[in-house]
């Protein structure tokens, strides 16, 4: 299990002043002790004032580990249970030098899914571009509006949006812009979507190293790649999405690269 890196980033995203506690790798574990741990204590305004997404902001009201019925909101975790002390969760993979939801909306997981649609890169005469003697794999990637690093096009799983709902919806809207798109084009990027992610393989399922994670709050995600073979089925639309060449020199959002050097060895492509 990897240690938590971008979890643990000096400023809080969206924040100019607010400063996690800092704890040294050999420290992230619950196990090991460090009794001067006095981590921030940090809500954002907009997560505090309880929208619809967010939960209420007493964590003792809510049963974790399970399916909670009263919101249709799935509490368990891909990492197995974890603990929750005096009414408050804690994150599974250890301390992150700041405490309450930061800008995340639910105690404990937050649960996201992120597409990973490749196709190969192909040169002026349509042949498949080969790096070291491996065919070079492309990526849709956005950049994200937040903090302007590229990343997958993934976003949160709504109140009892199932995983493959998410995906579909988020592409359409982080990669394709639906949310502009007139009702006729709406249907056909729909249509399109729906189609092209039938088949899709799971690449990973848990914890995602974001910086917006905190001691009680966390974003975990399942990744999926959808493999257009011909190259043919998605195009790319706004400025801010790129079909991305992979190489393992990327720069990505939170753990992205894992999921796409996990999808580069399934495809036997270059690194
Ligand atoms: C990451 O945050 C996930 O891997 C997913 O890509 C993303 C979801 O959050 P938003 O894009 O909705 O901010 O941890
Ligand atoms: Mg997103
Ligand atoms: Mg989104």
């Amino acid at each position: 299990m990897s240690l938590h890196v971008k979890a643990r980033c000096e400023v809080y995203p969206r924040t100019q002043d607010v400063k996690r506690f800092i704890v040294p790798d050999d420290k992230v574990p619950w196990s090991v002790d460090f009794p001067e741990y006095d981590p921030i204590d940090y809500t954002s305004k907009s997560v505090a004032s309880q929208p619809v997404w967010a939960d209420s902001p007493d964590p003792a009201t809510i049963t974790f580990n399970c399916i909670d019925k009263s919101c249709n909101s799935d509490r368990r975790s891909n990492e197995g249970n974890y603990q929750v002390i005096n009414g408050c969760p804690r994150n599974p993979r250890g301390r992150t030098g700041c405490k309450g939801r930061g800008t995340l909306g639910k105690w404990g997981p937050n649960h996201a899914a992120d597409p990973i649609v490749t196709r190969w890169q192909r040169d002026s005469n349509n042949e498949i571009v080969k790096q070291d003697g491996k065919p070079v794999l492309e990526f849709v990637a956005v950049q994200r509006r937040d903090n302007g690093e590229w990343a997958l096009p993934g976003g949160m799983v709504d109140a009892g949006e199932n995983r493959t709902a998410t995906l579909t919806r988020e592409f359409g809207e982080e990669a394709l812009n639906s949310i502009d798109a007139t009702p006729e084009r709406k249907a056909q990027i729909q249509k399109l979507l729906t189609e092209f992610f039938k088949n899709g393989k799971t690449i990973y399922k848990g914890y995602v190293d974001d910086p917006r994670n905190t001691d009680n709050a966390w974003m975990e995600t399942k990744a999926m790649n959808f493999h257009d073979e011909q190259g043919t089925s998605v195009g790319d639309d706004a400025a801010d999405v790129k079909w991305m060449p992979i190489h393992k020199g990327l720069k990505l959002y939170a753990s992205h690269i894992d999921f796409i050097r996990r999808t580069v060895e399934n495809h036997g492509a270059y690194w």
